[in-house]
């Protein structure tokens, strides 16, 4: 590769320089490594998730627990996971051996004034709608709080990370390896959809899932958002939660 350029900036202006964070430091490491040695593809979906708020309010009254759309985000990884086993695996070192996993523990992206820490929730199938949320909930607190043990943020299957309380129609999110894909989420808008031959405006949710191409071809990628995208409709319409 190239050199890094090395230049002098305060020849062209006022400059501050500023060290990084530790955990920016070790991210920048692994986010690099990651997206040279992984070639990604960023498949593209919307889910309607028209009657999803609804859903939310009244379990959050009933539950006592604040329940963002993030919980119903696990479950639908978690469903698009046991159905399209290939995503819940690994490659080896050697990059010559996949490992199955049996097992779903899903990592979710938290934004923290240090950096980007990702803890995962482990067993996220045998976990409730509100069970998710409530740990999602303290997870990401004490992320920004106190940070995370390494421990914490290990073992994951595949990862979520989450703009959509801030905005975005789309993004590249950067596999977190050695998972093998990762969701973006960005921002619910409305559009009008053609129901049954009935023009209606919907709720729609813009999906962004970044795979493995040396694992995972086109076609299982755009399964698995269809997957994804129809457990979040389920839910949206009142799928037991
Ligand atoms: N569309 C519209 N609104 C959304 C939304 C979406 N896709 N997702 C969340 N919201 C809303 C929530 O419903 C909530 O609104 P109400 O208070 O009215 O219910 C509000 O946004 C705030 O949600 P939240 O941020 O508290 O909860 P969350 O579950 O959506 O997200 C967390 C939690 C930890 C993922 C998030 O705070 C965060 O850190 N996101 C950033 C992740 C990140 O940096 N990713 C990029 C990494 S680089 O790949």
């Amino acid at each position: 590769m190239a050199p890094w350029p090395d230049v002098d900036f305060a020849a062209f202006g006022p400059v501050e320089t500023k060290s990084l964070s530790r955990i920016q430091g070790l991210v920048a490491s692994y986010l690099a490594r990651n997206w040279v040695m992984i070639p990604h593809v960023t498949h593209q979906e919307e889910a309607d998730i028209d009657g999803l708020d609804e859903v939310r309010a009244k379990l959050s009254v009933t539950t006592g627990v604040k329940i963002t759309p993030l919980a119903f985000m696990v479950k639908a990884a978690v469903a698009a996971l046991k159905a399209h086993p290939q995503f819940n695996a690994s490659l080896d070192r050697s990059g010559r051996q996949l490992i199955q996993k049996k097992y779903f523990h899903v990592g979710i992206a938290v934004d923290t004034p240090g950096g980007l820490l990702v803890p995962v929730i482990r067993n996220a199938d045998s976990k409730s709608v509100p069970e998710l949320a409530a740990e999602i909930g303290e997870v990401s607190a004490q992320a920004r709080s106190k940070g995370l043990s390494l421990e914490r943020m290990s073992g994951g299957c595949f990862t979520l990370s989450s703009l959509g309380s801030i905005g975005g129609t789309s993004f590249t999110p950067i596999i977190n390896a050695p998972e093998l894909a990762i969701m973006g989420v960005t921002r619910a808008f409305q559009k009008p959809v053609n129901l049954d031959g009935v023009l209606a405006w919907r709720t729609m949710l813009p999906l962004s899932l970044s795979y493995d191409h040396r694992v995972i071809n086109g076609a299982d990628a755009a399964r698995f958002c269809l997957t994804f995208a129809r457990e979040l409709t389920l839910y949206a319409n009142g799928k037991q939660l």
